[in-house]
């Protein structure tokens, strides 16, 4: 607590007595970074000194969520801080709700690569993330109405305790201009880039603590600053204002977080973005990573690069760019070993999710790599075409430049041909990816194609979000080894039949509840029922993860209830918790959003549902919600369309922290519902395969609506109206969408939803047989640790070990 206080008198310049929340939470975060550093430095020193393989996982987004708590378990720390505090007179639950979270994410991707990167440090993996350093995260929530509007992120204006600037170590990167070719002195004929303008990228160093091990791995994010030339060459032409803005036009690179989830835009300043941080990222490696005098022949020994969907793709033509232009290496070289050091990891199915780029876009940013990447598809359509003599068809469907709508770049093709492995993050998506997406690759290059199932840091998402499960699982397993073994999870099975046991996992999550009840009354003003079912459905807002699946089923009770059809007292008091945002653009899911608050203010004012039927929408929804959120539910709701959720990651945290799932066969529900079984989990809808007999022979959604008289009335009631004042206009884009187009087979499965939601309340109806399924869920999710993800890759991906310290 010295320590503490010294922080607090000469780091935030204040004393006890005048110490705002904020300066006390920025002193404590500074504290446990000191704490910290001494292992940090150690890592870093043995890293350099044992030259292992590494990973470098290149992401553009890190949703990484408050960063003080995890800090505090990783170091064992928790408890003598609480108690130090608390002689000081200060609690320390008051200094986590202090804690901003850097939201430098859209969703699932952005907060798979925090997951992993917390992984990589507890396996001790040697590893280091890189990405961008975003002014401004992904945008702040509010409803005016009922509708979305977004605010700035600004989580940076009440001090980042947490990063290490290095304005010293910054980078040039270069974009624009023209190549030529030039004469070598050995008389050679090369092709000379000469940029247009170029930034600097300031890395910021942030700590990856490893749980309890004393490793300290780095996550590096990038910033972009104004180059001395750009600002000296402008300044001296003597016009102050347009230098200003020069700058501003170079720190715009990493100004904000692009909210497009799923949905690429081709926008110039994300490419810009992509390549930034890239370009820093290989540049820092080489020259700083690596010893001085490294042969770069031997990289592949040194490092692999994972590639976090095709945002980092651009790296593979950057690298040879280092190799044939910089080093004066072959083209032949070049490729062999750049071929070796890339893997790329698919998160989609959706085709117009794949990033293609426009060549006019691209060869005006980065002319040279467009030079690059013409010439690695030549060479790969040579070799298609000797495999596949008269097979032109196959040549234009694999080519990674596309012929139409325009000329474009598909970097999944790119990343595909250049990389060691692809893979798919859930057993069936990466099945559908050898099927479907990527078929002609998988035939063209069998042993490529791999599968690594995602998964979840229990540090975060089950030690320190539910805490009460947690002690339960120590108190069983007889340590906390399980919170970095999951596996060991699996003795909980047998307690599943002890009747104590089970009284007290109720115990724990009617507890986790009542915590979320007073969490939403504060931040939102929204009042709930602890003992009403919690039926949760959190995810981005997105046509195929079919939130409106999830409103028709309360549409449908709400209007059975109030015409009669169903009595009040036959209903289980359920609270459906939504919580999504809508990429700024994304017109129908804004309209979704507007429709689910608008029938949760109907529903919640009704007295003939009162006590039985509540909706609760809180804004906002992010990482440090979904701690509070998820360990409270009873219900998971995975209800997308199959073939659509590539794995899905929400899916494992609910059923870790005790929920049973109601889910479509999808993503990771598969592998979810294969450990746990049938009796403990809710199938239901259309299988993948049927999904595509169904489009194949012509979907008809309004056929549904005619035959079903439970969902014609929940549409019609939508459209009567009933949720917008009279207004049939207001909510008539998502109705007519669902009755004439329904991409997503809403209608299709809406039946068997509802059917199975009826399974879900008889199942309820016995709380000793719902808790038993609850405890054989958690028992049975070791698998979904990230822990096991890491090994996935470290066995089939990286060919790389962890690298034990020496104690
Ligand atoms: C973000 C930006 C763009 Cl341009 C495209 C996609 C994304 C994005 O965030 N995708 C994403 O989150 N995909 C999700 O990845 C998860 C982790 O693998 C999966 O669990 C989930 O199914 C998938 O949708």
């Amino acid at each position: 607590m010295r320590e503490y206080l010294r922080e607090l008198n000469f780091g935030q310049g204040v004393d006890l007595s005048r110490a705002s929340v904020n300066d006390q939470y920025l002193a404590l975060a500074r504290t446990v970074r000191h704490y910290l550093m001494v292992r940090w430095l150690e890592t870093l020193r043995r890293q350099s000194e044992v030259q292992a393989k590494s990973v470098a996982y290149l992401s553009a987004e890190f949703l990484l969520g408050r960063q003080l708590d995890n800090a505090l378990l990783a170091a064992d720390l928790t408890d003598i801080v609480e108690e130090g505090l608390s002689g000081l007179g200060i609690d320390l639950d008051t200094l986590r709700q202090a804690e901003v979270e850097p939201g430098l994410g859209n969703g699932g991707l952005g907060r798979l690569a925090a997951c992993f990167i917390d992984s990589l440090a507890t396996m001790n993996v040697p590893s280091i993330g890189y990405g961008i350093r975003y002014e401004y995260g992904i945008f702040r929530q509010t409803f005016v109405d009922g509708w979305q509007v977004e605010k700035p992120d600004s989580w940076l204006t009440l001090g980042s305790p947490w990063e290490f600037p290095h304005p010293e170590m910054a980078v040039e990167v270069s974009f624009g201009g023209s190549v030529a070719d030039w004469e070598d002195d050995d008389g050679t004929v090369r092709r000379r880039w000469t940029p247009g303008w170029s930034v600097l990228g300031v890395p910021y160093n942030y700590m990856v603590p490893g749980y309890g091990n004393g490793r300290v791995n780095t996550l590096r994010l990038w910033s972009a600053r104004a180059t001395r030339a750009f600002d000296l060459e402008i300044f001296n032409s003597g016009d102050y204002a347009q230098a200003v803005r020069a700058q501003t036009f170079a720190e715009n690179i990493s100004k904000v977080l692009y909210p497009e989830d799923s949905t690429p835009q081709g926008k110039e300043l994300r490419l810009q973005q992509q390549y930034f941080f890239v370009a820093c990222s290989l540049k820092d490696f080489v020259d700083q990573v690596l010893p001085k005098d490294f042969d770069l022949t031997n990289l592949p020994d040194r490092i692999h690069f994972q590639l976090n969907d095709t945002h980092p793709v651009i790296a593979i033509p950057e690298l040879m760019r280092i190799l044939v232009d910089e080093k004066k290496w072959s083209w032949d070289d070049a490729w062999s070993v750049v071929r070796q050091v890339f893997s790329y990891t698919c998160h989609t199915l959706l085709p117009e999710a794949l990033e293609v780029w426009s060549v006019e876009l691209l060869g005006r940013l980065l002319p040279r790599h467009l030079e690059i990447i013409y010439r690695i598809n030549e060479e790969f359509l040579l070799g298609l075409r000797a495999a596949y003599p008269d097979d032109e068809l196959r040549a234009r469907r694999m080519s990674i430049v596309a012929e139409f709508p325009e000329r474009g770049i598909r970097m999944a093709h790119l990343a595909t041909v250049a990389g060691v492995k692809v893979n798919g993050v859930a057993a069936l998506h990466s099945q559908l990816l050898r099927d479907k997406v990527l078929h002609d690759f998988a035939e063209y290059y069998p042993g490529k194609f791999t599968n690594v199932t995602n998964g979840i840091t229990p540090r975060r998402f089950v030690r320190l979000s539910n805490p009460g499960l947690s002690g339960l699982i120590t108190e069983a397993v007889g340590s906390d080894a399980w919170v970095s073994d999951l596996d060991r999870l699996r003795e909980l099975e047998p307690l599943a039949d002890d009747a104590e046991f089970r009284r007290r996992f109720r115990e724990v999550k009617a507890a986790n509840k009542r915590r979320l009840v007073q969490v939403l009354v504060e931040r939102d003003g929204i009042e709930l029922d602890p003992d009403t079912m919690f039926d949760v459905m959190v995810k981005r807002l997105h046509e195929y993860k079919r939130q409106t699946l999830k409103l028709l089923h309360v549409v449908t009770l709400y209007q059975q209830i109030t015409t009669g059809a169903l009595d009040v007292e036959d209903v289980t008091p359920r609270t459906f918790a939504f919580g999504a945002k809508a990429a700024p653009g994304y017109r129908m899911a804004k309209q979704i959003i507007g429709l689910i608050n608008a029938v949760g203010r109907t529903v919640n004012a009704d007295p003939a549902v009162q006590g039985r039927l509540t909706v609760a929408f809180p804004a906002n929804y992010n990482v440090t919600l979904a701690e509070t959120l998820i360990p409270a539910a009873d219900l998971s709701e995975q209800i997308s369309l199959a073939g659509k959720e590539a794995s899905g990651t929400g899916n494992m945290k609910f059923m870790l922290n005790g929920a049973l799932t109601i889910g479509t066969d999808d993503g990771a529900n598969v592998e979810i519902r294969e450990l746990v079984g049938d009796d403990n989990f809710f199938l239901f809808g259309l299988t993948e395969p049927e999904v595509a007999e169904v489009v194949e022979s012509g979907y008809h959604p309004t056929s549904y609506y005619e035959t079903n008289p439970h969902l014609r009335h929940a549409l019609d009631l939508i459209a009567s109206g009933a949720f917008s004042d009279g207004d049939r206009s207001v909510f008539e884009p998502v109705v007519s969408n669902l009755l004439h187009e329904d991409r997503f087979l809403v209608l299709a499965d809406f039946q068997a939803y509802l059917d199975a939601q009826a399974r879900v309340d008889a199942a309820y109806a016995d709380p000793e047989a719902w808790t038993r399924s609850a405890i054989l869920n958690v028992a049975r999710g070791g698998f979904f640790s990230s822990d096991r993800s890491m090994r996935d890759y470290l066995d089939r991906v990286w060919h790389a070990h962890p690298v034990p310290p020496i104690s």
